[in-house]
């Protein structure tokens, strides 16, 4: 039955940013189509996005954007950050929807990309301490695989990647484990597609896992295929502390989906496309950062508390 109460507070918990989209092609110091799907993370007091850039072939790179307060006066790298190896067939057709994440052990950054390869996408990992040079790890598994982020850390003496490969062209979210980023095992499914709801046709992580004191946050994107088009939308879920295999809570209903005119209209038409998030502790939000309609980046606020009282109100995953 629906718990009109949980889904009160399931619609009422982001609020749009006034000044969205953030950034779009116009703002880019060079020509390009369009600019969506960035990863996010706080750097030097700052915030720091990778952003996808799509060219005018529709090939994508990645390009780095800075801003003192996450909303306003980016600035943007005068050309792309980080640009596919043209030579290598892992990244024939472009770089995609980046995931970064503080590796602890490593004090490092480790940036989850998809490489379009001439085999289909793969997951591909770049190690970073500056954003400025990068040391490319190669695909960690086979295509067709998308949706990517480490954990900051080891679990059992492990490291664990959420990915989301198509099996038997069903699209669910796994999780893998490794003992040094390069040789992954272990993989079971986390969280299902779910028929006849709103993420009933395809799933994938949204931005990195944020952790809280109930366990690991995840946001996700959820699709669901209509008679005009295809509906993405983001829900969460609540891994366990330790065992982030084991799902606690997950959203029946999804939490932001598009609603705005620019997240409704453009290239790819109702798209909410969430790849990066920061927490702010000194105004306890939390701010995802999102591709809208694949064409422009646009950010959703919400209170961290809010947050934590919605996820211990969604139910056991079934
Ligand atoms: C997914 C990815 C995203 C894109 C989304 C909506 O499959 O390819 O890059 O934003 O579709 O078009």
């Amino acid at each position: 039955m629906a718990n009109f109460k949980r889904e009160q507070l399931a619609m009422s918990l982001f609020r749009r940013y006034e000044g969205n989209p953030i950034l779009e092609a116009k703002d880019w110091p060079y020509p390009v189509n369009s600019v969506f799907n960035p990863a996010a993370i706080k750097l030097n007091g700052g915030t720091l996005l990778l952003s996808r850039v799509e060219d005018m072939r529709g090939f994508s790179h990645l390009t780095l954007c800075k801003s003192k307060d996450g909303l306003t006066n980016w600035q943007i790298d005068e050309s792309p950050t980080l640009e596919a190896d043209h030579d290598s067939r892992e990244e024939r057709w472009g770089l995609e929807d980046p995931r970064i994440i503080w590796l602890e052990e490593q004090g490092q950054f480790g940036i989850t990309y998809v490489s379009f390869s001439e085999g289909g996408p793969v997951v591909s990992l770049a190690i970073t301490k500056n954003f400025k040079t990068f040391a490319r790890m190669g695909g960690m598994l086979p295509p067709e695989d998308k949706d990517a982020c480490l954990f900051p850390r080891r679990f059992n003496g492990r490291f664990a990647m959420i990915h989301r490969p198509v099996v038997r062209g069903e699209a669910h979210m796994w999780i893998s484990l490794s003992p040094d980023l390069k040789h992954w095992g272990d993989h079971r499914v986390l969280l299902r597609t779910r028929h006849a709801y709103w993420d009933g046709l395809r799933m994938g992580l949204a931005c990195q896992p944020i952790e809280i004191p109930e366990g690991w946050l995840i946001f996700y994107h959820g699709v669901r295929g209509t008679t005009a088009s295809q509906i993405y939308r983001i829900g969460v879920a609540l891994l366990d502390k330790d065992q982030p295999w084991k799902v606690l809570r997950r959203s029946q209903e999804w939490v932001l989906g598009p609603r705005a005119d620019y997240e409704r209209v453009g290239d790819v038409s109702d798209v909410v496309f969430v790849t990066g998030a920061t927490v702010h502790e000194d105004i306890n939000k939390l701010y995802l950062y999102y591709g809208a309609a694949d064409d422009k980046i646009a950010v959703a606020i919400a209170d961290m508390n809010a947050v934590r009282e919605y996820i211990m109100m969604c139910p056991e995953d079934d």
